[in-house]
């Protein structure tokens, strides 16, 4: 497997560090438009491979031609938003970039799984699809595992067990339209609801919500990084591994859920073809108009991008 991670930023690089750690990779790229930090953060994470055992190939460029015949490349580039920034404006900044980024990775891979990691999310991944001609299976937004996986870590700190026996569903869109879908989230099986009161879900739902916002608090410059990058590497493990592993994605839906045509998160399975199956699953209607609102509202910023993406 041969993988590029385009950013040399904290996800990129996180991500790329775990990958190699992993050994999901025989080559990994790193690529980044700023001169020498994909340079030397590649050689940093190359020169782990003594003491860390592994073997990957790491390399760190500017240049896409380094980054041909890539199996999967994940998009984390991306602008913060800046003072003075309306969303829109990061909106068109950073479709720009994932269109460049896109536009340039077809030019020297002819078939690669793209993750799409930057932000807002959805929207980005759907800027990936248009521009890459690709089949929707072949593009895929990482978001509901880290919205699940936050939302699992409080739910194991609320009650004092492990979190490999937590099971989360978080669907919809990444931030302020996530439905975390409380009926199918359990502790071993059981349901939430049998075990923490209605006013504590209802908490732990919405700190998930505000999951992003909470670490930038924290960091006052930047975003989170090390458990989105670990969120990425879950989905290509999947796909590496082909172990067909069930993870909220944001994928092109067709019809499923009543919503054609756009990006947004719902449980699929994931292997080495990319997105193998879609489930549709049964939500009560609140869940489900909540979802369909998520669609709806990437669906008219994709419309906004529509002069830039062609
Ligand atoms: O759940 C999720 N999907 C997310 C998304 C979780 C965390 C972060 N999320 C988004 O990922 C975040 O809002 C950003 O849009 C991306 C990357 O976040 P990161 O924290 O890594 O941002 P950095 O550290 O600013 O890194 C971005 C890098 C930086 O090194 C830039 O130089 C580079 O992107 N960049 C580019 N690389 C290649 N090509 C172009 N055009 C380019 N422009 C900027």
């Amino acid at each position: 497997m041969k993988i590029t991670v385009i950013g040399a930023g904290n996800v990129g690089a996180t991500t790329a560090f775990r990958i190699a750690d992993k050994k999901l990779a025989r080559e990994l790229v790193l690529l980044d438009v700023v001169e020498g930090v994909p340079q030397g953060k590649g050689l940093d994470m190359y020169e782990t491979g003594p003491v860390g055992l592994f073997d990957t190939k790491i390399t760190g460029s500017n240049d896409y031609a380094d980054t041909a015949n890539s199996d999967i490349v994940i998009i984390t580039a991306g602008l913060p938003r800046k003072p003075g920034m309306t969303r829109e404006d990061l909106l068109m900044k950073n479709a720009g970039i994932v269109k460049e980024v896109t536009d340039n990775i077809m030019k020297h891979s002819k078939n690669p799984i793209i993750i799409v990691v930057s932000n807002p999310l959805d929207i980005m991944t759907h800027v990936a699809w248009v521009r890459s001609g690709l089949p929707k299976e072949r593009v895929i937004g990482m978001a509901g595992v880290l919205d699940a996986a936050r939302f699992r870590s409080f739910i194991a700190m609320e009650l004092g067990v492990s979190m490999q026996d937590i099971n989360a569903c978080v669907l919809g869109g990444h931030g302020d339209s996530m439905v975390p879908v409380v009926k199918y989230t359990t502790v071993a099986g059981i349901p939430i609801a049998d075990l923490l009161p209605a006013e504590t879900i209802d908490k732990l739902v919405e700190r998930t919500r505000n999951g992003g916002a909470e670490i930038v608090e924290y960091l006052k410059q930047g975003s989170a990084f090390y458990a989105p990058a670990s969120s990425v590497v879950e989905m290509v493990e999947s796909i590496v591994l082909d172990r067909k592993r069930v993870l909220p994605c944001a994928v092109g839906l067709d019809g499923q859920y009543g919503i054609n045509g756009t990006f947004v998160g719902v449980p699929v399975k994931l292997g080495k073809n990319g997105v193998e199956q879609i489930y549709e699953i049964n939500l009560e209607q609140s869940d489900l108009d909540s979802l369909q609102k998520s669609a709806r509202i990437v669906d008219e910023n994709c419309k906004m991008l529509d002069s830039i993406i062609g």
